[in-house]
């Protein structure tokens, strides 16, 4: 299974059943659907990358970000992320993309990620729909189109019912990067490449959302599924939301902190919603939410709203699929108290949640 080591509340949890219920949880058919692929990195490849990126930086001096910068970030990641506002999360990641700027280093990457989430003995899930964000590196020569075929081939070493690829566009991107991303998707999804979906992502209060609509509209034509991080911090505005929803999403990521109206809209939409709950219980400072007890899956729960439980970023959130699912069936106050039989059913609603379901 994994090789991220677990910790904090999934963790927690995870240690309060027993034996029988922690096989239980792995037999279970699950999909992941919320994965950041720069985000699930196992530790081990990262520190592998930070040696290689170290010599090659006292010998060439090509580096672009100092190798103590990225020594310290992954200290960071290995103490585990203590999360003072979501903002500073985003901090984490310079020091990843600085590690795997050309397409060698995103296929070590990617193929590391899918064989942590997928494969072994006791694989974490059935199905995985990875999501990336296209990168373009001059210095190395990768375009934003170079970066997504580079993950797909690794994508396409499994079959169609166990992986697939979600484009994300990041919040911070120019209408220009934007209309790149949909038209790389657009591109390759016509080529028969196994992209699914595109994803709007990043920190939460950049951008400008009316922007972005006509993208989603362009990857909706060419007949992909669309999920969007919506509502993940209490600064997310009334307007903000309702603009991402009138993108009319099949998912919705985090969807924390929606208000009556949208949430009743979300559900007469029937729109999936993927929710991460170490991710979410871990972002402290914006207390996006302050207990697992205090959760917004319960209201989903009991409405028997369309939820899959996903990880979002296993590597700071030191956390896994498995884990995540102890969070229902451990005993109250450790996890949700739920019974076999309701995590059965979480689980197949999320197997039903897939783009290619
Ligand atoms: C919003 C997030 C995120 O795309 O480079 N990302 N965006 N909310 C979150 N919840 C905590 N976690 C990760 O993976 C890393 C990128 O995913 C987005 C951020 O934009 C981050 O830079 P990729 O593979």
């Amino acid at each position: 299974m994994s090789s991220v080591a677990v910790a904090g509340p999934a963790k927690d949890a995870l240690d309060a059943l027993s034996p029988a219920q922690v096989d239980f949880i792995k037999r279970l058919p699950k999909a992941e659907l919320h994965a950041h692929l720069n985000g699930s990195i196992p530790l081990h490849v990262l520190r592998s990358l930070a040696l290689e990126y170290s010599e090659k930086a006292h010998g060439l001096n090509s580096a672009t970000v100092s190798s103590s910068a990225i020594e310290s970030g992954i200290q960071a990641l290995q103490a585990g992320v203590n999360l003072d506002t979501i903002h500073s999360f985003f901090d984490l990641f310079p020091a990843i993309y600085a590690l795997t700027s050309t397409p060698e280093t995103v296929a070590r990457t990617a193929r590391a990620v899918l064989e942590d989430f997928l494969d072994g003995p006791e694989p974490q899930c059935a199905y995985l729909e990875l999501r990336s964000t296209p990168r373009a590196v001059p210095s190395s020569g990768m375009t934003r189109l170079a970066y997504v075929e580079t993950v797909l081939d690794e994508v396409e070493r499994y079959p169609p019912e166990r992986a697939a690829l979600i484009v994300s566009l990041d919040r911070r991107m120019s209408d220009a990067e934007a209309a790149e991303c949909v038209a790389v998707a657009k591109k390759l999804k016509a080529e028969g490449r196994r992209v699914v979906g595109v994803d709007l992502c990043g920190s939460p209060l950049a951008g400008d959302m009316a922007m972005f609509k006509k993208h989603f509209e362009t990857a909706r034509e060419a007949g992909l599924g669309i999920t969007l991080h919506i509502a993940e911090t209490p600064d997310n505005t009334r307007e903000d939301t309702l603009e991402l929803l009138s993108f009319k999403p099949n998912r919705l990521g985090h969807a924390t902190f929606l208000d009556d109206e949208t949430i009743h809209a979300v559900v007469q939409a029937d729109t999936c919603i993927e929710l991460c709950l170490s991710s979410n219980i871990l972002a402290r400072r914006c207390k996006t939410v302050p207990s697992l007890d205090a959760h917004h899956i319960r209201h989903y729960l009991k409405h028997n709203h369309r939820i899959a439980i996903c990880t979002d970023d296993a590597l700071p959130f030191r956390t896994n699929l498995v884990a995540e699912y102890a969070l229902l069936l451990a005993p109250r106050p450790l996890g949700l108290g739920l019974s076999e039989a309701e995590v059965a059913r979480i689980a197949e609603m999320g197997m039903g949640g897939r783009f290619t379901a």
